[in-house]
């Protein structure tokens, strides 16, 4: 149903930010958290009835969110007389409409709820929230803008710098440029093919604008430009970054630096046009490992969903980003296969050590593949980096801890993505890890 009548869409807005004032600052029920957000009012059209529908930040655990659901409820039932007389004062009808309260279980306010968590107890690094990067984003101030996606960058950093850049032209910036001094990757080129790559580490910038990079050190030959730009910007994901720049907006809630992107587009104004959502569409794709990691949430989803209602060509991005593997690497996962064992029906070990590829992008997922397999723990992948060099990847599925057997042989990452490069012998290395993987395996 629309609405067309004026007066009643500002009664909405009006209860909404009554109560959203009275139920922050002035109930004191302890059942009703201050997190409790209004997300909006709908009004019968004789303004008897106002359903005012609430949201607030969910526990994991199914049985305590109803209970706190149910709780909240209640609060709100029981501060129903309270709530109307408030209302009584401050609006200019005779009859104060009857309150009916709701969950509201839209996708779209949890968004809201993520920021005002953010803003309340996990501000992290944040200098700024996204409706003020869009301020400052908008204003007249930076007219030459430079973007940075990191380096060897992946599908989210160019469809991030992509999204931005079609959102800054929009907004009439006199100069954008995506610097990158490297080639974009083959599956991501449909992106980039009508944009200006800059590679010129000579100009300067009123404004650079980083996205999903966590650190100064994915600069790389680009240093120069970004401590020579009159103001820098770090929009990111990654919980390890620190926040090197004057206006940082990092939310490691968000599955990849797409989905932030989508959110600041909106509030720039800018058009979620096709080619926005083909790059937005790409970053998220491919941050989630095609929505297979955890890291995707329904907050991901609902900003797919209105990147699909642009009804873009989602065969070809999806070919394009696929089912265009270079043929090279075809041929090194051959030969991985072909040396592939598998310790214990858990431990899966292959290595390409005669050879040595002129891409090292060449053995990209192939310790992913190697742990793809039913009843697999750990893979690890052992590849030549020189004559006197190896290097080994490892990954586990579930509770092996990696990152353990990386770092006796001096290497480090995480629980679950972990390696090294050693000079010893590669038999024996082997041989070790086999021994550390029975052993962790055991615990
Ligand atoms: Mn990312």
């Amino acid at each position: 149903m629309k609405k067309t009548n004026n007066r009643l869409a500002r009664l909405e807005t009006d209860i909404k930010k009554i109560l959203a004032e009275v139920v922050t600052y002035s109930i004191k029920d302890p059942r009703i958290s201050t997190f409790v957000a209004i997300t909006r009012v709908e009004l019968t059209r004789d303004f008897s009835y106002a359903t005012v529908y609430i949201s607030s930040p969910q526990s994991e655990n199914k049985e305590q969110r109803e209970r706190e659901e149910q709780e909240l409820l209640e609060g709100l039932e029981s501060a129903k007389g309270f709530l109307r007389k408030q209302l009584a004062e401050e609006l200019t009808i005779h009859r104060t409409p009857e309150l009916i309260f709701k969950y509201d279980t839209t996708a779209e306010y949890l968004r809201h709820i993520d920021d005002l968590l953010q803003q309340v107890s996990k501000k992290g690094v944040n200098t700024h929230t996204i409706e003020q990067l869009a301020g400052i984003l908008q204003s007249d101030s930076y007219q030459t803008i430079a973007i940075f996606p990191h380096i060897f960058a992946d599908g989210d950093a160019v469809g991030s710098a992509v999204a931005m850049y079609h959102a800054l032209r929009e907004l009439g910036k006199k100069e954008v440029d995506i610097v990158m001094t490297e080639p974009v990757a083959g599956n991501l080129t449909f992106l980039t093919e009508s944009i200006p790559l800059s590679s010129d580490l000579e100009k300067s910038y009123d404004l650079v604008i980083s996205v999903d990079t966590s650190s100064m050190d994915q600069f790389r030959d680009r240093m120069a430009v970004f401590e020579n730009a009159g103001a820098t910007m770090s929009i990111d994901h990654h919980k390890t970054n620190a926040g090197f720049a004057d206006f940082v907006y990092v939310d490691p809630t968000a599955a990849a630096a797409g989905e932030i992107l989508y959110y600041l587009l909106l509030a720039m104004g800018a058009t979620i046009s096709k080619e926005v959502a083909e790059a937005l569409y790409a970053a998220i794709s491919t941050d989630t490992g095609s929505f297979r990691h955890p890291n995707a949430t329904a907050r991901t989803f609902f900003v797919v969903s209105k990147l699909m209602e642009t009804d873009f060509d989602f065969h070809k991005v999806s070919t394009a980003l696929y089912k265009n593997v270079p043929f090279s690497k075809m041929k090194f996962l051959q030969l991985a296969l072909e040396h592939l064992e598998v310790v214990d029906d858990e431990l899966s070990m292959s290595h390409i050590i005669d050879v040595c590829a002129e891409n090292s992008s060449d053995y990209e997922g192939i310790t992913d593949y190697l742990l793809s397999f039913e009843g697999i723990e750990v893979a690890a992948f052992c590849r030549r980096l020189d004559e006197q060099r190896i290097k080994f990847s490892l990954r586990s599925k579930n509770d092996v801890d990696v990152s353990k057997i990386a770092s006796e042989f001096g290497g480090g990452g995480h629980m679950r993505a972990s390696g090294f490069v050693t000079e010893e012998p590669f038999e024996e290395v082997k041989e070790k890890i086999v021994a550390m993987y029975r052993k962790a395996a055991d615990e």
